[in-house]
């Protein structure tokens, strides 16, 4: 059976229900330290858990069967930078759990994400490569290279399957996003679709690396599926889809919205934002498990508008 830890976030949600989908809804446990949406506490198994106690986790594995764990559970950027100690133990103590259960041979396989958040201002902004300097100046930033090279280790080490990806900026509309510095590019469309305009916490000209839900969730359950063999860097993979600016966020949302008004109010986030890559060379995991995304940004855009259209009227 597959353990998800963090099921009720924003990726966490998404990959549970694909993975109930694929698999069956009996095999896929959800956890999270707080009640999900209403679809993935009733479509199978849920347990309060939390990420950090690792007697739970391990009482969740027994008790399951648990084979396969996604750890999905994570404080993001701009939270953490608010608290950065909680952040720090969050990030750090669930990696080590799972890696320990998978040391230990408890589990066979485990995916934890890491992000683009892993570099800093001195890593080259555009095409950044997937080897290259990394000085995160984030909390989050940190405790993901970091992460990184645990799994690495416990991969070399103890021959610990474990895979990886540094995900850009995600966008979605069935759960939202928890406290990063993309948020905007969620956040934009439930104000735009509900009051007609939005005030951007980036300024117009930030470019970052985005990807839609169901390219994230693709190159999860791609990576996860590939032969322990095709995975070659097991610290974690560069991935891209799309790069844009809230600017021309703004100019897809009016394709829909003609009247929308944005506007720009940079706030503590954009210092964050401003350490970032611009773009992403993700040219390994296309090679390596044969990654490539479907989404670019108008089929995005024009996702986020038939989804959330479709929650306004069901509620
Ligand atoms: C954040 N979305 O903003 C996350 C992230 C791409 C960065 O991992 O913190």
């Amino acid at each position: 059976n597959i353990l998800v830890i963090g099921a009720s976030g924003q990726i966490g949600t998404e990959l549970t229900l694909k993975l109930r989908e694929l698999h069956g809804n009996a095999a896929v446990i959800a956890s999270d330290i707080r009640e999900g949406s209403e679809e993935l506490m009733s479509s199978g198994p849920f347990e309060i858990a939390n990420a950090m106690d690792f007697d739970a986790i391990e009482k969740l594995v027994g008790h399951y069967n648990i084979e396969v764990v996604y750890l999905m559970a994570a404080m993001l950027s701009a939270t953490g930078e608010k608290v950065p100690m909680k952040a720090w133990a969050l990030n750090m103590d669930s990696l080590f759990n799972v890696l320990n259960l998978a040391k230990d041979k408890k589990i066979k396989k485990v995916f934890w994400p890491s992000s683009i958040a892993v570099f800093g201002p001195s890593t080259p902004k555009e095409q950044t490569p997937q080897t290259t300097v990394m000085e995160p100046t984030t909390v989050y930033g940190i405790s993901k290279q970091t992460g990184e090279r645990w799994c690495s280790y416990y991969h070399k080490k103890y021959g610990v399957d474990v895979r990886s990806i540094r995900y850009p900026g995600i966008i979605s509309y069935k759960t939202l996003p928890g406290g990063g510095t993309t948020d905007y590019a969620v956040e934009i469309f439930h104000e735009a679709m509900q009051n007609g305009k939005y005030t951007s916490f980036l300024s117009e000209e930030t470019e970052l690396p985005m990807m839609f839900m169901d390219d994230a969730i693709k190159a999860t359950i791609d990576i996860m599926d590939a032969p322990s063999e095709a995975i070659k860097v097991r610290s974690s993979y560069n991935l891209s889809a799309m790069s844009f600016t809230p600017k021309i966020l703004a100019e897809e949302v009016k394709r829909h919205l003609p009247e929308f008004e944005m506007n720009y109010e940079p706030d503590f986030r954009q210092d964050i934002a401003d350490t970032w890559p611009s773009s992403i060379d993700d040219a390994e995991a296309r090679a390596d498990w044969n990654w490539s995304h479907n989404f670019n940004i108008s089929e995005l855009t024009d996702a986020m508008f038939t989804g959330i259209k479709s929650q306004l009227v069901s509620k």
